[in-house]
């Protein structure tokens, strides 16, 4: 069968397509199907979507939907509905956001099927149910559309490397510049995470979520690319790439030799020591982001159950720079709770580390994380809330005691705060409304 991904971008075109797709697609190649990506750019109307989703004539249409890429696949997936060549083409979502509002995409026009978690073995077999004519009604992970109850969570996969490499032309990367998830699943609790709450789903199941790639499996995909001559840069997407030391000792022995090119990666500052970031850096990592998210310790211990110091930023900030690793940092704004004085702590926390580079985001509650429940139980979401954009610029919660002009004014501090930065550091003059840069791409700008 020929599935074909439909990638929706949002606000702006992502140097980097969903991953999801990259291992569904290279899974499903292995099994003998086609698999191509269709790309939904900005300025493409509905109906050049649906004319480029029809030239391709899938038998079955598959989306990753973050939240923020909901409310625009929602809308072309009922243009395909409407045009006669593709009304037929049966569509099936997963990711984040079918994963934790499934009621919601399967009450939308269009949707035929969600999968709920990891979609690996689900899809295969949803696809191979297709192609023989059987029903779909009873495939672990996927929820048929009008049947009332979950369908079974099947185990995660078991080992990691059982899977393909990723099919890195669903990735639509730039040329040289790769991305690597060498684990899935994080074992911290943070309240805001989306990506933590994969670990709840399938523990309510009673299944370990996480898992990590042998170091071996992961530098052999990787020297495959070199030997291709398609590397120059690796960017670890893991949520946090430092957790487990004797990998990435492991790694640090055999990434040199093997692969030999810088990398980026995601840490916390729990999970990092002085000696382990001489390491990483000998290995030939270029740049590290951390989270910081608050500068107040309250805010961070009770509402966020990240409880670290300030003082611990300080500390691995310096052994960081002191390796000679670049870093930056990412801020939260505007969570249930927060008052504006601490707000103002975090701007002052970022002022005082000296990042090279940093994202400030105002707080969003995804669907499924505690601070989403707490927020519906409380009453700070605005009874139209399904219905507005998901994204990190502006509140759109209703906070008793801190106010949106609050968020608004730290907010526009933060972006003061990286104009001055630029200009003093780089030489560069960033517009008045450059947005703030996002998780995976930061620095970007700074080469
Ligand atoms: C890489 C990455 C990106 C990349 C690629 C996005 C992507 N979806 O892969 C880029 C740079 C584009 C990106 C951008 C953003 N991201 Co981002 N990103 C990540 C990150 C770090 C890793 C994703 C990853 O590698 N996943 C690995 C794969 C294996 O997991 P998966 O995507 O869930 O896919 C599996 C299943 O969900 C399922 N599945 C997925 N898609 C499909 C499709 C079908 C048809 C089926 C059947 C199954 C299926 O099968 C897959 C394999 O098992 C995650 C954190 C995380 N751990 O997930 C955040 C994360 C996805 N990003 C997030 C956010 C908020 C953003 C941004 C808004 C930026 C920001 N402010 O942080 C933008 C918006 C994205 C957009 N396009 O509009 C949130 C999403 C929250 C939510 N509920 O929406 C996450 C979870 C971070 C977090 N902790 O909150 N991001
Ligand atoms: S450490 Fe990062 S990925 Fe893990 S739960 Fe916290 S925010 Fe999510």
């Amino acid at each position: 069968m020929k599935i074909v991904f439909l990638e929706v971008d949002t606000e702006r075109s992502w140097a980097l397509a969903s991953v999801g797709p990259g291992f569904l697609g290279a899974v499903l190649r292995r099994a003998g199907h086609e698999v191509a990506l269709v790309r939904a750019p900005l300025d493409a109307s509905d109906d050049e979507v649906v004319a480029a989703v029809a030239a391709q004539a899938p038998g079955l249409l598959g989306l990753s939907l973050t939240t923020r890429q909901w409310l625009r696949g929602r809308r072309l997936v009922a243009a395909l509905r409407r045009d006669p060549a593709t009304v037929h083409v049966p569509v099936i979502a997963g990711g984040l956001h079918p994963t934790f509002s499934p009621e919601e995409v399967l009450a939308s026009d269009g949707f035929d099927w969600v999968c709920l978690g990891e979609g690996e073995g689900a899809l295969l077999d949803l696809v191979t149910a297709l192609e023989a004519g059987q029903p779909t009604d009873r495939i672990a992970n996927i929820w048929k559309r009008g049947i009332s109850v979950r369908p079974p969570t099947r185990p995660p996969v078991e080992p990691l490397e059982q899977l393909p490499f990723l099919a890195r032309d669903l990735l639509d990367e730039a040329r040289g510049v790769v991305h690597m998830a060498t684990q899935r699943g994080c074992p911290f609790p943070c309240t805001y995470c989306a990506a933590r709450m994969y670990n709840e789903l399938y523990e309510q199941v009673g299944g370990e979520y996480g898992r990590r790639r042998p170091v071996e499996d992961v530098v052999s995909e990787l020297q495959g690319l070199r030997a291709k001559g398609d590397l120059s840069y690796v960017i670890f997407l893991d949520d946090t790439f430092t957790i487990h030391h004797p990998w990435v000792r492991r790694f640090c022995e055999l990434y040199p030799a093997q692969v030999g090119v810088p990398f980026s990666l995601h840490a916390r500052v729990e999970t990092v020591s002085e000696p382990l970031l001489h390491q990483l850096r000998a290995a030939g990592c270029d740049q590290v982001t951390y989270g910081v998210e608050s500068g107040s310790e309250r805010v961070r211990r009770e509402i966020m159950k990240r409880p670290v110091t300030n003082q611990r930023f300080r500390d691995v900030f310096r052994w960081t720079r002191e390796a000679g690793i670049r870093l930056t940092a990412n801020f939260m704004l505007g969570l249930p709770g927060e008052t504006k004085a601490e707000l103002q702590q975090t701007l002052q926390l970022a002022e005082e580390l000296e990042v090279a580079d940093f994202g400030y985001f105002v707080f969003y509650p995804y669907p499924g994380t505690a601070l989403f429940r707490l927020c519906r139980d409380q009453g700070y979401l605005p009874a139209d809330y399904p219905e507005r954009p998901a994204n990190h610029r502006a509140s759109i919660l209703q906070l008793p005691g801190l106010s949106n002009e609050d968020i608004a004014a730290v907010y526009d501090g933060f972006t003061a705060l990286r104009r001055r930065l630029f200009r003093a550091r780089y030489g560069v003059e960033l517009p008045e409304d450059s947005p703030a840069t996002e998780h995976v791409e930061l620095l970007a700008a700074t080469g």
